[in-house]
């Protein structure tokens, strides 16, 4: 599949996706093994989530101990710009499918220019989870990597929101703790809603939607890369949630942010219009620096199969 199949189809189509063969080049498919990340990072002190730290060698320790019966701990907290660059070479180049678009121009307010994308590494055993069901704030697309091991991932529509009983303070957060083996005498509407279901493999890579309902198990020894997106499909709602939640403090400071945005918008809006037209003459001029690029910039890679997340059969 090409890159602007991909932004076509599934970006702008609002349709979740998983798409194989994404990274098989970087060094991080040889290089992150449980054993060979425990070995190279000791003792350093990583964030696993809110809160918690631990030395990243006994934390490897306890994800290999982790069982179905005695799940241990999942790491979602580490971004590796901050606290682990040492593995950024292992995940270069960037592979195209994962560009964060919007947020890699320099356009953007600071608070939320990302041109590293903002990648965060998620690692569990056996029987551990990502801790809770949701959608990702500020209105992103998620596009999570699979490096090594299998995990079940799930999903279900925005459309389904009435049946997922969010949380009352966060209302992105899910009350249902685990959406496969539902209890349905707790969560009865769960059986009016679709669940769609896969298992990431190494070199996997899921693109999840702005709002659609994610959870994710380790069915093993699990690592993988997570990072967002924001583009013109998901401008709208980033903008509304992002100013809404400035209004809550400070109305001016919501209006000026308003506006400031409308700004970004509008130049970006007009930039990447350009582009999508001149190509040659965008790129000659100041686009890469400037933009996402259009078309990923890479030939058609037979060996890249597209896989629609599957129903489950029960
Ligand atoms: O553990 C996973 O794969 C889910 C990650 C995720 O949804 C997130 O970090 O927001």
């Amino acid at each position: 599949m090409q890159y602007d199949d991909f932004l076509a189809r599934f970006v702008h189509g609002d349709r979740p996706v998983v798409i194989t063969n994404i990274c098989q080049a970087w060094p991080a498919m040889r290089e992150w093994t449980p054993e060979k990340l425990a070995r190279r990072l000791g003792s350093k002190s990583v964030p696993i989530g809110y809160g918690r730290e631990m030395p990243f060698d006994r934390f490897i320790a306890e994800v290999l101990a982790s069982s179905a019966e005695q799940p241990g701990p999942y790491m979602y907290r580490s971004f590796l710009h901050d606290v682990l660059p040492e593995l950024l070479p292992d995940v270069m180049p960037p592979h195209d499918f994962a560009f964060p678009r919007r947020y890699a121009s320099p356009l953007m307010p600071e608070k939320w220019r990302r041109p590293d994308g903002y990648l965060k590494l998620l690692i569990g055993g056996v029987g551990s989870k990502f801790p809770v069901m949701h959608f990702d704030a500020d209105n992103q697309h998620a596009q999570i990597t699979q490096v090594y091991g299998d995990k079940e991932f799930v999903v279900f529509s925005p459309a389904d929101s009435p049946c997922m009983y969010p949380r009352a303070a966060f209302p992105n957060q899910s009350m249902v703790d685990d959406p496969v083996q539902q209890d349905r005498a707790r969560f009865p509407l769960l059986a009016q809603a679709t669940l769609y279901r896969t298992v990431l493999k190494p070199g996997e890579m899921v693109f999840v939607p702005a709002r659609w309902w994610h959870a994710a198990r380790a069915l093993s020894t699990s690592i993988s890369l997570c990072t967002n997106m924001l583009d013109e499909s998901n401008w709208q709602g980033f903008h509304d949630e992002v100013v809404a939640g400035v209004a809550k403090t400070s109305p001016e400071d919501a209006s000026r942010l308003g506006r400031q945005l409308q700004r970004v918008d509008g130049w970006l809006t007009r930039l990447e219009r350009f582009q999508r037209r001149r190509p040659g003459l965008a790129r000659a001029l100041l686009f890469p620096a400037m933009l996402a690029p259009l078309t990923a910039g890479s030939a058609p890679d037979p060996s890249r199969r597209q896989l629609r997340i599957r129903v489950p059969s029960a």
